[in-house]
């Protein structure tokens, strides 16, 4: 198998601690991946990312097709000796990007049919096109490509979104089926805000013998209780000992709950777009640390947090840094807040390996919550 989870825990809460054994290291989980879209990290260096502790990041193949291209990763083996990443991958297929679009796309049962905003060539997504493609970049996750609507789409189309969701998860297992990589292929649960369409395609994908499943269709217009809700619906219908992945989310917080709920993994690039915006991530509450009051601060910006940025520079420093637009500014807070969240993910593990994530969680929520402002 291309990867094999590894169910270590399960604490009173339903909370999972368990490790994720790939063929560049075992993961241990929950765990957060960096969000590494074009191969590269905004505002990081490679250094940088490793030493926050992230052992697998995302990439995206919609970037990767469009630029370098896929032919770079054939001619370079794959992503990691192109990007010199030693640890895993896990790419998205594209099923996200396509539905964003400009207005002459073209979406059909076969796939996507688009023009590159960089040239204006003809592009061509299609089930069968992405697992190619992602074979070509060499992850160690492939995503199968999905229809990603906004949540508010009503029931029929809903449906249909999850019906062909599910005929293009199908076709991405056979298309995998074809050559043996290694690499292994997680099916996407769609079925927006209702429960039904949720157990459906739940019911339906864990028919397959997909090596983990996603929660898709979350955190794109739902309110946060229907996120919880369809979070915990969707973690509850799939199988025990598979790894289980909720896309693009989120905040500290949203972590939190959806580990209460079940889910393994993670990414977003909430922590790198809120340090651009000058914000930073602490078990002290999130601080904006463009505020005057920070002016004359020598205090770090966690005194728990031992990211080289909290070991070596005060909140003054930082203030300084980013009043002034100077890029090392965001770059440092993109470093502590990658890290954060690593470390809370950490902390997260410890506590269901006691036993006790209810408690943790509570303090957690609490500690990572408290507005500063
Ligand atoms: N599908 C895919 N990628 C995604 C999502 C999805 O539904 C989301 C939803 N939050 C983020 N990234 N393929
Ligand atoms: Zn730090």
């Amino acid at each position: 198998m291309a990867v094999r989870f590894e169910l270590v825990t399960t604490d009173p809460t339903g909370a999972r601690a368990g490790v994720l054994h790939t063929r560049r290291g075992s993961i241990p989980t929950p765990v957060f991946m960096p969000v590494g879209t074009h191969a590269s990290f905004r505002h990081l260096g490679m250094e940088e990312v490793k030493a926050t502790g992230a052992r697998i990041i995302l990439s995206n193949t919609y970037h990767l097709m469009l630029k370098p291209g896929i032919d770079v990763f054939k001619r370079f083996g794959g992503i990691h000796p192109f990007m010199q990443w030693d640890g895993a991958v896990l790419t998205d297929s594209g099923g996200f990007q396509i539905f964003s679009l400009p207005e002459d796309r073209l979406i059909t049962e076969k796939g996507a049919q688009f023009r590159s905003f960089h040239d204006n060539s003809r592009q061509l997504l299609s089930p069968e096109s992405s697992i190619a493609m992602q074979q070509a970049i060499n992850s160690e996750i492939m995503m199968v490509l999905d229809v990603c609507i906004d949540s508010r789409t009503d029931e029929a189309g809903t449906r249909e979104a999850m019906e062909r969701t599910h005929r293009w998860a199908v076709r991405s297992l056979a298309a995998k089926n074809q050559v043996d990589t290694g690499q292994a292929l997680f099916a996407i649960v769609q079925g927006g805000v209702h429960p039904n369409l949720r157990d459906e395609s739940s019911a339906f994908l864990t028919q397959h013998p997909f090596d983990g499943f996603a929660i898709g269709g979350l955190a794109v217009g739902e309110t946060n209780e229907e996120r919880k809700t369809m979070t915990a619906r969707a973690a509850a219908s799939l199988p025990q000992d598979k790894p289980r992945y909720l896309m693009g989310v989120g905040t500290p917080t949203d972590l939190l709950e959806a580990v209460l709920r079940g889910v393994d993994m993670f990414d977003c690039i909430i922590p790198t777009k809120m340090a651009q915006q000058g914000y930073a991530y602490t078990f002290q509450g999130l601080v904006r640390i463009t505020r005057q009051v920070f002016k004359l601060s020598d205090e770090p910006l966690d005194p728990t947090c031992d990211c080289y940025v909290c070991k070596r520079f005060s909140r003054g420093y930082l203030q300084h840094l980013m009043s002034g637009k100077h890029h090392i500014g965001s770059r440092m807070l993109s470093v502590h807040n990658v890290h954060h969240y690593q470390q809370l993910t950490w902390k997260m593990r410890d506590a269901i390996l006691r036993g006790s994530y209810a408690q943790a969680y509570r303090e957690l929520k609490q500690a990572v919550a408290t507005p500063k402002d």
